[in-house]
């Protein structure tokens, strides 16, 4: 399995609509293994394929220990009155803002293996599925903030990004416990 580099705001990869899967092949396991190793390395609790550079409609979540593969997934049902909570992306570091989404929601996607499942979900996994879902039809949480509170975010984008050249993020796994010293040359 390996990290992969993240994309960020500015790469066209995370406005562009994703293709279905049609077929839930090694390779795609294999892409599902990697955005788990991934989204673990970068903290997050959902990641999806544009994310990581791949236009198809596949995500991964794990909200605390509950683990899911969407591939193709859909939204059955959204209920409740929205709810404002604040979010943040990992292909928007350091940016944040408060994003009303309705709190109960139903998916319906296909595992790993191929097989259609259905999930409900409220409070962090619902919104959660929400965000990714998002990401896979192109849209990001700063779409849903205020005019006002948009272009705050952006402005403050326009100098983080100066720290992603080529809008790519790369993820380190912090090495716990041992320290590199440089060689002196
Ligand atoms: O898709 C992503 O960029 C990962 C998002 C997912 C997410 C954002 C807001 C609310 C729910 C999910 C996050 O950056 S993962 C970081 C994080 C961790 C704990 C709680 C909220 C966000
Ligand atoms: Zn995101």
């Amino acid at each position: 399995m390996s990290i992969l580099d993240i994309r960020v705001l500015g790469d066209p990869v995370l406005r562009k609509p994703t293709k279905p899967v049609i077929e839930v092949t090694d390779e795609l396991r294999r892409l599902v293994a990697d955005m788990f190793e991934t989204m673990y390395a970068a903290e997050g609790i959902g990641l999806a394929a544009p994310q990581v550079g791949r236009s198809e409609r596949v995500a991964v979540v794990d909200v605390e220990g509950k683990k899911y593969a969407l591939i193709n997934p859909q939204l059955v049902s959204r209920n409740g009155a929205p709810e404002k909570a604040e979010e943040g992306c990992l292909s928007i570091p350091d940016i944040y803002g408060d994003v009303d989404r309705q709190p109960e929601v139903t998916i319906r996607a296909l595992d790993e293996n191929g097989n259609q499942y259905e999930a409900s979900a409220n409070e962090l996994l619902g919104r959660c599925f929400q965000h990714e879902i998002d990401h896979l039809d192109g849209k990001l949480f700063i779409d849903y903030l205020s005019p006002l509170k948009r272009r705050a975010a952006l402005a403050k984008w326009e100098k983080e990004k100066e720290g992603y050249p080529g809008n790519i993020r790369k993820v380190r796994t912090e090495v716990k416990g041992e320290h590199h010293h440089e060689t002196e040359m």
